[in-house]
């Protein structure tokens, strides 16, 4: 039929190669019967789904001539191109996509924005037939998490960077999801050891794989101030110098920080800024010593020891500072959350502490944000919204229970459980073991609606992981400490307490390990978990114009850097401290 004759009936042409088409997806189907399953199950996802429901006869195969359709909007469509920018480089397919009005699913993968409140703004429905995957959802976040799940349908090979010989065939059935708890994050501390732009992307990265939507930065303490504040611009000039050890640490200039905070809000994560107070604040001080307590003069400080810095509570020179610093962030910070810390003040006692946290409080609360703090916040008066972050290890403080009774929120970071800066086992090379050791299965065995002594399920906001860098001090290292213990805690947040079993996880996240070696992640190989061994060198279907990410590393001595964990399973580059 003729384009002019169907538009002369009021119909859309039928394209021209349609017969072809259906010719293909018949013999594909017929080959189907022929071929193995895909090799991943509908249930190996990390974190575990609300839903599943696998339907065996109906894998789907991605094919060179897949297009990536999307129902409306400039939302969804960026969700497709990131899905695009996934797939494209190890499966070599070129993967268009269009928001063209066509009916779908019409082979492909198309994503759907739909009007349904069940599944929150979040949520997503992955359906996997023979003939495409389609995910739909309320929004792009839940788009986007319903493509990181695609992903992990889809064999290890995907996390190529060059183009691989696989048979890319996704698992039939569908998926429904949501997650238990609204904040799910992780910190990173970016001033014990500096860490550039580039790592911090890549950290976002990882925690846009697992589904978290927080990404808390430690900016500020002692041994550094990590941020440019135009007001005082020697808290980063002069106190951005120097780290633990005698690295040359470093700050991020505002455009850093802004490109920090668009790459995660670009995957649907929100930034949450701490400047630490009143303690922490050593490197302030250097800066401007008049915030410090009369007689005391400061010294730029690269040990690791708490505790011992504090700006003047009783200075009003302190509440021009703080009130400055936190608009100038807070003009940087489209999130609602601004963290002031109040960790480890052991030389603001009593009233004194608590007066200057509640200031603190009031000034945030006027930048029309809400205050995040560690939970020795507690005892301060109450401020609308305010969050207290758990990280203890008693689990059982009436303090804090008693500041939730008055309405405070609690996100769970107990420190025997969350600290992914604590060590796996005894022989871990860096980390600490003040909370105990952490293996993989005390960070994943505890329930964050149920940990804290009388804080109901429904005041808890959620869970984050923090990762303390004193002996962290390099892209690699923060990979180690972070996997696989990053997918136990995002489970804990997002996945529903049904389908909490270790033996599971386990057994679900050991197919993650030749992910992880594939993209090049460094990680701890958890005795607990039966890593699969690893894939041999894969084929490139092209000459590739560098070397494969997944190349073994070389037998010999450790390159400097290297990717993926060396045999005696240590970091890639020696603790410095
Ligand atoms: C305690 S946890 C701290 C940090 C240290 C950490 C090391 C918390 C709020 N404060 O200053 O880096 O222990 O594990």
């Amino acid at each position: 039929m003729s384009q002019q004759s169907a538009a002369d009936q009021g119909r859309l042409p039928l394209r021209e190669p349609a017969a072809a088409d259906l010719a293909r997806t018949a013999a594909r189907a017929a080959g189907d019967l022929l071929a193995p399953p895909a090799p991943v199950r509908l249930g190996d996802v990390v974190p575990a789904p609300e839903q599943v429901r696998p339907d065996h006869g109906a894998d789907y195969l991605l094919t060179p001539d897949a297009v990536i359709r999307v129902s409306t909007g400039p939302a969804a469509l960026a969700v497709a191109e990131q899905l695009a920018a996934l797939l494209r480089p190890a499966t070599g397919y070129p993967l268009p996509v269009t928001d063209a009005a066509r009916p779908e699913p019409a082979g492909g993968i198309a994503l759907v924005l739909v009007d349904d409140e069940t599944l929150g703004p979040e949520g997503y429905q992955l359906d996997v037939t023979p003939t495409g995957v389609r995910i739909a959802a309320a929004g792009p976040a839940g788009l986007l998490h319903g493509v990181q799940t695609l992903r992990q349908l889809l064999p290890a090979a995907i996390e190529s960077r060059t183009p691989v010989a696989e048979r890319w065939a996704l698992p039939g059935g569908s998926i429904i999801d949501r997650p238990r708890f609204a904040y799910r994050g992780a910190m990173l501390d970016v001033a014990r050891h500096f860490f550039g732009v580039e790592d911090v992307l890549r950290v976002v990265d990882h925690l846009s794989r697992y589904k978290l939507n927080y990404l808390h930065l430690h900016l500020t303490d002692d041994q550094g101030w990590r941020i440019a504040i135009d007001s005082w611009p020697r808290l980063a000039a002069v106190g951005g110098v120097g780290e633990v050890g005698d690295g040359p640490g470093g700050y991020y200039t505002k455009a850093d920080y802004q490109r920090i905070v668009a790459y995660a809000a670009d995957r649907h994560i929100t930034v949450v800024p701490e400047i630490d107070l009143p303690g922490h604040t050593n490197a302030a001080l250097v800066a401007y010593p008049e915030l410090a307590p009369a007689g005391i003069v400061p010294t730029p400080y690269t040990g690791t020891e708490v505790g011992f810095s504090y700006v003047d509570p009783a200075s009003e020179r302190t509440y021009d500072f703080v009130t400055d610093v936190l608009a100038e962030v807070t003009a940087m910070t489209p999130g609602p959350w601004l963290h002031i810390g109040g960790d480890e003040a052991f030389k603001v006692k009593g009233e004194a502490y608590t007066g200057f946290v509640e200031r603190a409080q009031r000034i945030v609360a006027g930048l029309d944000k809400t205050v995040v703090g560690w939970h020795q916040l507690a005892p301060a008066g109450h401020v609308d919204g305010r969050v207290l972050q758990w990280w203890g290890t008693d689990a059982d403080d009436p303090t804090t229970a008693e500041a939730v009774r008055r309405g405070a929120r609690l996100l769970l970071s107990p420190g025997n459980h969350a600290y992914l800066d604590m060590k796996y086992a005894p022989d871990t090379p860096i980390g600490h073991d003040w909370a105990g050791l952490i293996d993989l299965r005390r960070s994943y065995e505890w329930d964050p609606g149920a940990h804290v002594t009388g804080v109901p399920e429904a005041a808890v906001l959620g869970v984050e992981a923090p990762l303390w860098t004193e002996s962290v001090t390099s892209l690699p290292e923060v990979e180690f400490m972070l996997f696989p213990r990053l997918p136990a805690l995002a489970e804990l947040g997002w996945s529903p307490r049904a389908t909490h079993d270790w033996d599971r996880f386990r057994d679900r996240l050991a197919g993650h390990g030749p992910r992880w070696t594939t993209a090049g992640i460094t990680f701890h190989r958890s005795p607990e978990v039966s890593w699969p061994t690893e894939a041999p060198v894969e084929v490139p279907v092209a000459a590739p114009t560098e070397a494969p990410a997944a190349a073994p590393v070389p037998a010999g001595p450790r390159p400097a850097i290297p990717t993926q964990p060396g045999p005696d399973d240590a970091p890639a580059t020696a603790p410095s401290v």
